[in-house]
């Protein structure tokens, strides 16, 4: 068995578990907040036998889309830092496939 972590957009949360549901995976959604951006994202797990994460990683990627973010970095100056815009492309999202040692429930 594995287990899928995958960090998605807040507002993909929804359609990602409908279309895992569906498809007969069991999932739990986490809150989570990303390092970067320090804005919120949520994290996605899912166990699945290994011939299905294929399948799962297919309709999280069907449901996720990438999207632009502006934040803003500093730059040093001599009066200190001065904060400037940068854009980053956050998702569709980032995926981890861990080996389950051992699956229970009691
Ligand atoms: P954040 O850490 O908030 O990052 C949001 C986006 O900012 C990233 O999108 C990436 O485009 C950009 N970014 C992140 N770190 C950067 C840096 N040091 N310099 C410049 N730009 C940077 P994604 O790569 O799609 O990541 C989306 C979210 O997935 C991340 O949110 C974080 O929560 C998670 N993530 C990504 N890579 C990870 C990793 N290796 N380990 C754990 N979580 C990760």
């Amino acid at each position: 068995m594995k287990l899928i972590t995958a960090i998605i957009h807040d507002d993909d949360a929804h359609g990602v578990m409908d279309e895992l549901s569906k498809h007969g995976f069991g999932v739990t959604k986490l809150a989570s907040t990303g390092g970067f951006l320090k804005s919120g994202n949520t994290t996605l797990i899912i166990g699945a036998e290994e011939d299905k994460v294929e399948e799962a990683i297919k309709l999280i990627e069907k449901r996720c889309k990438s999207r632009k973010q502006i934040t803003s970095a500093n730059l040093p100056s001599t009066e200190g830092y001065i904060p400037y815009p940068i854009e980053v492309t956050v998702g569709g999202a980032t995926i981890f496939v861990l080996d389950v040692d051992q699956f229970k429930k009691i």
